[in-house]
Parts: C-alpha cells; sequence; structure tokens
C-alpha cells in the first residue's frame, strides 16, 4: 500500500513542491487547506488531479486532531506560516500563535492520535513522522559563519522567535515522547512560486515588468543584506530524505554561497541586458527595524547523512525567476493588447 503524507502549507512556495514531490514517490498526499474558500486551494490542486484535500488552521487544535485521525499520515511535513517576517513586527502575537504554537498543536495531534504518553513510548516501527519547517532566521545576529546545527541562535524578529520555539518543542517531543520529529534549519530557497513580497520575487517580477516598458523604477531597502539562496525544488528533496532515516535529527539545509540583495538585482537586470542603477531607488521605510545582515550555511552534516546536494546555483535560480515573469508577464500584455483592440 502507498504511504500516506500529510501538508500543512500546501498552498505555499514549498507546499506545492512538497506535494509534487511526494506524488511523484508513489505517495497518497494529502493537504491542509485553511478557511472556507481559500483562493490558493485551485492554484495547487491543478497541480494533479490525485491530490486530497483537508480542512484544517494551525491555530485550531481539534481540527489538527481530526486531520491526523483521517488520513492516518505515516508523514507530516509542518510548511504552514506565516512567513514574511516584516509581518511578524506587525502582528507579532497572531505569528506566534501560528509558527509557533501551531507547531505544539501539531505535535499534540500527532501525539493524542498515536496514544503516546510519558508512560507510553512508541513502537520501533509504524509511528508518524513529523518534519518541522525551521529557519535560518533562527541564527538571526550570527555568532559564526558559516552557521550549523550546533550554531547559538540569536533570532532579530517574532518570526525568528516563533520559529525557534517551534523547533525546540520539536525537539523536545521526540525526547519526551519518543515522536520521531526532526527539523530541517532551512536557508533562503526561491523559485517562480515565491510569494511577490519575497525579495527575489520582487525583483524578478519588476524587472519583466521593466524589460517591458510597464514600470520604471523598483524600490527596495537594505541592498547589503547577504543571503544563502537555494532553489525551493531542492529543498523539498532534502525535507523528504530527512524523514527517511533510522535515526530523527536536525539538519541545516543551503548551498554554501553567499550573495548579497545587490547581487541578486544586478544578475536580474543582466538577464535582459539592463543596467539594475538605472531603475533602482532605496526606500528607507523597507529597511527593517532589526535586520539579519548575513546568513550562510553549513550543510555538510546533511550532504553526509542524507547524500543531499544542490543543483541549482544562485545566477542559474535568479535567471530562472526572470524568464518566468518575463514569459507571464508576456502573454499577459498580449492578452491585453487582444481585448483593446477588440481582436477577440
Ligand atoms: P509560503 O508563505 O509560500 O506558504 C505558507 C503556507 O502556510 C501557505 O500555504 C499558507 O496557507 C499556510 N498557512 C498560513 N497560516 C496558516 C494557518 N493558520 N494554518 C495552516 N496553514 C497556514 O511559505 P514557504 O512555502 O516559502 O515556506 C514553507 C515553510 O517553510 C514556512 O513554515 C516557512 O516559514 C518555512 N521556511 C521557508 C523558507 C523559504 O526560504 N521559503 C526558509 C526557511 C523556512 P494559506 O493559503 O491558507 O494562506
Ligand atoms: P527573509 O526573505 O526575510 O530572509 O525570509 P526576504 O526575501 O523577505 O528578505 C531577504 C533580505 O532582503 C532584504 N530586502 C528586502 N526584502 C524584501 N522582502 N523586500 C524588499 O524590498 C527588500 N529590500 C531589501 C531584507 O531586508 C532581507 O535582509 C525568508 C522567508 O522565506 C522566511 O519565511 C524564511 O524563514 C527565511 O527566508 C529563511
Amino acid at each position: 500500500m502507498s504511504r500516506r503524507a500529510l501538508i500543512t502549507g500546501i498552498t505555499g512556495q514549498d507546499g506545492s513542491y512538497m506535494a509534487e514531490h511526494l506524488l511523484s514517490q508513489g505517495y497518497q498526499v494529502w493537504g491542509l487547506i485553511r478557511g472556507q474558500a481559500n483562493p490558493r486551494k485551485s492554484r495547487v490542486s491543478k497541480l494533479a488531479a490525485d491530490l486530497n484535500f483537508v480542512n484544517g488552521d494551525l491555530l485550531d487544535q481539534a481540527s489538527l486532531v481530526s486531520a491526523v485521525d483521517k488520513i492516518q499520515p505515516d508523514e507530516v511535513y509542518n510548511l504552514g506560516a506565516i512567513s514574511f517576517v516584516p509581518m511578524s513586527w506587525e502582528q507579532a502575537e497572531l505569528v506566534t500563535e501560528v509558527n509557533g504554537m501551531g507547531v505544539l498543536r501539531m505535535l499534540e495531534a500527532i501525539r493524542m492520535v498515536s496514544g503516546l504518553s510519558i508512560s507510553s513510548r512508541p513502537p520501533a516501527s509504524g509511528q508518524i513522522r513529523f518534519y518541522q519547517a525551521s529557519s535560518s532566521e533562527m541564527f538571526g545576529k550570527v555568532m559564526e559563519t558559516p552557521q550549523c546545527e550546533t550554531t547559538t541562535f540569536h533570532p532579530r524578529s517574532p518570526y525568528g522567535v516563533a520559529k525557534a520555539y517551534g523547533h525546540y518543542i520539536t525537539r523536545n517531543y521526540r525526547e519526551s515522547f519518543g515522536v520521531y520529529g526532526v527539523s530541517g534549519m532551512l536557508f533562503n530557497h526561491e523559485s517562480p512560486r515565491r510569494g511577490a513580497e519575497f525579495v527575489t520575487r520582487k525583483i524578478s517580477l519588476a524587472v519583466a515588468q521593466i524589460k517591458l516598458g510597464l514600470q520604471e523604477k523598483l524600490h527596495l531597502g537594505n541592498l547589503d543584506a547577504v543571503r544563502d539562496w537555494g532553489f525551493a525544488g531542492d529543498y523539498v528533496r532534502a525535507m523528504h530524505l530527512m524523514l527517511q532515516q533510522d535515526v530523527a535529527d536536525d539538519y541545516v539545509v543551503g548551498t554554501g554561497q553567499m550573495n548579497s540583495v545587490r547581487d541578486a538585482v544586478r544578475i536580474a537586470f543582466e538577464c535582459v541586458g539592463l543596467n539594475w542603477e538605472d531603475h533602482v531607488v532605496i526606500d528607507p521605510k523597507l529597511v527593517r527595524p532589526a535586520e539579519v545582515e548575513t546568513l550562510c550555511a553549513d550543510s555538510g552534516l546533511a550532504r553526509k547523512v542524507l547524500g543531499w546536494e544542490p543543483t541549482v546555483t544562485f545566477d542559474e535560480l535568479m535567471r530562472m525567476m526572470v524568464e518566468a515573469d518575463l514569459q507571464q508577464a508576456t502573454r499577459e500584455r498580449q492578452f491585453d493588447d487582444l481585448s483593446l483592440t477588440g481582436a477577440w
């Protein structure tokens, strides 16, 4: 019988790639859907006819118990979160509820459905395996470069603090109840499916618009911020591999390559033969109250134990995103031109 997986955050970037990856591995895949008419459900359901959905919300304990009980998954991937860091200064309590307490609620759902307690340890096999989407934002103000599994956390936003809670509670349920729970400390990963609010996609969308003459300027904040950016399709493979190990452990995942926002802008504009300095405007309102200046992953453990390697360089990633947005913008402009001329 095929294995069953439950994904929270299925309508997001990672959830969609994860669903595709698991379907390609022969899994039955269920996505947790929030809200009574989630507009992003139809987008992800177009990926594959055989995706299944279940209603639920990381804010609602009973809905998670019900979903886990109904599906009886072999693996749970907890990718649901409010993932845009600046939102966490504006709605700190909500972000903490979803990104921190939501992890506890999902672990509790697994514990209850599995009948685990302090006095009742799980069987060696057949238990539900749990993946938590931890983040390099937990490292924040970095204590050492590159960052590995033992690097001290110093989160710089309510988002990072909530993720640190989710990280530690996952480890604690592993130690307290024997839950097979792992945290992937993933560094920034992007794709043409990235939300438009994140800097790489904001850049690729703007470059496409500027190239077609539909926009003139791109407003950005801190160009000096340095990140370790990879391709989301590579990172869901790492998540899956983490749950296939005999012993649950936590892993850092990133490329080990550092690039600045300025590098991202330069590469993206070069893709369409434009000079970024003619178009980028610095807007102090976009600078964060407490910035994470530099991040770089030491993924030695993931490479050694999981055999994981990234396949897409930063240049290739930016090019992939710009080309996708240029194609989309060109299609939309043709559509607009046709409707203006009444050609159909
Ligand atoms: P997205 O922002 O693209 O997706 C977030 C998902 O979370 C959406 O499907 C959203 O669903 C869902 N969600 C939001 N609130 C709730 C809730 N209350 N209950 C259930 N689901 C909810 O994020 P990514 O795909 O980029 O990231 C996936 C996970 O990985 C997140 O936890 C993120 O914090 C973490 N992460 C991401 C990294 C990256 O670089 N992408 C790096 C490190 C960690 P809805 O349609 O209902 O809004
Ligand atoms: P990040 O991603 O906060 O690292 O979190 P984001 O792309 O938002 O920012 C990266 C860096 O770019 C700088 N920056 C700008 N960022 C945005 N969004 N918009 C701008 O105009 C802009 N100008 C400069 C930022 O200051 C920052 O330094 C992502 C999310 O996916 C998290 O959920 C995840 O946990 C981490 O990556 C790892």
